[in-house]
């Protein structure tokens, strides 16, 4: 039997999806089930409202929104829930993301959303911060958190020679 998704992810169009895989694969090595879903805030506003209530009533915790362009998506989420939202902008029109950007960070008081970077790093952050919050009330995710950390900060490399083998070529121009 599947399991209950803890984190809902919404997105305004199908063409986002490739941009939020980072996200479910992060969820996935944190062991969190979540569930995806299209709908748009600004062409599907009675789908949107109907959908967080029955993910609500599911057991979702967390909801992440992610659109491109004037990115409502995220706003609208928090407007509907009382649980944590994550909002990614992404990068689909001519402002670079910037538009999405200022769209999901520029919420009004008492309408929160966690902000996150434009595009894959933000998608892959949203992954994390929701593990962060869900870790607080469950210590398997805790430790995976704290585990996943330790691990990221074994990467370090102090004094190397950046003309030795191993640099990519590119990174050296
Ligand atoms: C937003 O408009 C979506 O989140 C997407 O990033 C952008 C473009 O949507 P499509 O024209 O690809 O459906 O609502």
């Amino acid at each position: 039997m599947a399991l209950t998704p803890k984190v809902a992810v919404v997105c305004g169009s199908r063409s986002d999806l490739p941009t939020l895989r980072g996200c479910f694969d992060v969820l996935d090595a944190y062991g969190i089930a979540w569930e995806a879903s299209v709908i748009s805030a600004h062409r599907q506003p009675e789908a949107l409202r109907r959908y967080v209530t029955e993910a609500e009533g599911a057991g979702v915790r967390i909801f992440i929104g992610a659109a491109g362009l004037a990115a409502h998506l995220p706003g609208v989420l928090a407007s509907l829930t009382g649980r944590p939202v994550i909002g990614i902008p992404l990068d689909g029109g001519a402002l670079g993301g910037a538009d999405a950007l200022y769209s999901v960070v520029q919420m009004p008081p008492g309408v929160p959303v966690a902000g996150v970077a434009i595009g894959s790093a933000g998608a892959k952050n949203a992954g994390h911060l929701a593990a962060r919050i869900l870790a607080l009330g469950e210590p398997g995710i805790a430790e995976r958190v704290e585990a996943f950390r330790a691990e990221q900060a074994t990467k370090a490399e102090p004094r190397i020679d950046p003309r030795a083998d191993g640099v990519p070529a590119a990174a050296r121009r």
